[in-house]
């Protein structure tokens, strides 16, 4: 059965906002008569957003510990809803939840591999000992490879924050989670020299914008599956910055400019989904608050997600 998951964790961001573009995206379906997210096969993971309120101790990891209880409760209902072998279209806040969502695959599937492809202008490589931010965000696909990255360390972070660092990679008793060899970025441009040090180091793949325009959006995505042809499991995560700031919108916390256009973003995600193996795809960051346009990033995130649920309804 095919799930919709909401979560609307916006703790790890540095801008705020991104908390309302999950229901940004269904009012634009509910605007258009859209018959996605009906009420029956949408289930909303809780949230720590309260924490915003509050003063923050944790300067390399803002909040951190609130993001370790939205680690448990996304990663747990991850797990459930994939042990029930439901295809998950995931429609979150800020990116930091997919290292959660990463977590609850592994949980559910412990012996297999899992090939994850990450759609993003960002690398997402940063830890408490490497960030400039202290924004979490930027952390999940550390966080999911178990990467400290001492070797480019900047800050000394507190007791209390390595410890809840600590509990963040070790969600659901499994780390690391990803290989490096498993994973796959098309889009990012803007990896901060600590990220670039990761990417180097480990030989991530990175298919640029420029790659995806010389190769063509399709190709690129097969190129992708193939390299995760050992992997028995695909997790497909999709941050809206990954799109071009003016060809699309703004409306997203940190958008770089020259990334994908809309088209070549949906033939991507529907080519890479067609894949037996892709049953749980994530949509991120769209922030309403940021949108010079309206509502037109959370349109646009509307039709790539109207694309992929067509997919994976009929393979
Ligand atoms: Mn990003």
């Amino acid at each position: 059965m095919l799930k919709y998951l909401i979560q609307k964790s916006e703790i790890g961001a540095g801008t705020r906002g991104s908390s309302l573009g999950p229901m940004a995206i269904r009012l634009a379906a509910a605007a258009d008569e859209n018959p996605l997210f009906r009420n029956q096969s949408v289930e909303e993971i809780p949230n720590e957003n309260s924490a915003l309120f509050e003063v923050d101790s944790t300067p390399h990891a803002k909040r951190i510990d609130q993001v370790v209880k939205v680690y448990q409760q996304h990663s747990d209902v991850i797990y459930r809803n994939m042990d029930m072998g439901n295809t998950l279209v995931i429609l979150s806040a800020d990116h930091a939840s997919a290292g959660a969502t990463i977590a609850g695959i592994r949980m559910a599937h412990p012996e297999k591999r899992l090939g994850v492809i990450w759609i993003d202008a960002h690398a997402d490589l940063h830890s408490p000992f490497t960030t400039p931010s202290g924004n979490v965000h930027g952390m999940p696909l550390a966080i999911s490879l178990a990467k400290d990255n001492l070797a480019m360390q900047r800050n000394n972070p507190s007791e209390q924050c390595c410890e809840s660092w600590e509990e963040l990679k070790n969600t659901g008793g499994i780390s690391p989670k990803l290989n490096p060899t498993d994973l796959v970025f098309i889009g990012v441009r803007d990896a901060e020299r600590e990220e670039a040090y990761i990417m180097n180091e480990d030989r991530i793949v990175n298919h640029k914008v420029s790659d995806v325009r010389a190769a063509g959006a399709v190709e690129t995505a097969h190129k992708s599956l193939e390299y995760l042809s050992e992997c028995d499991l695909i997790y497909v995560s999709f941050d809206v910055d990954s799109m071009d700031p003016s060809m699309v919108s703004h409306g997203t916390g940190t958008p770089v400019k020259d990334g994908l256009s809309a088209k070549e973003a949906e033939l991507i995600l529907t080519t890479l989904l067609k894949d037996e193996r892709a049953n749980c795809v994530e949509f991120v960051e769209v922030n309403p608050l940021l949108d010079e346009k309206k509502n037109y990033m959370a349109e646009t995130a509307l039709l790539l997600v109207e694309a992929s649920v067509n997919v994976l309804e009929n393979k």
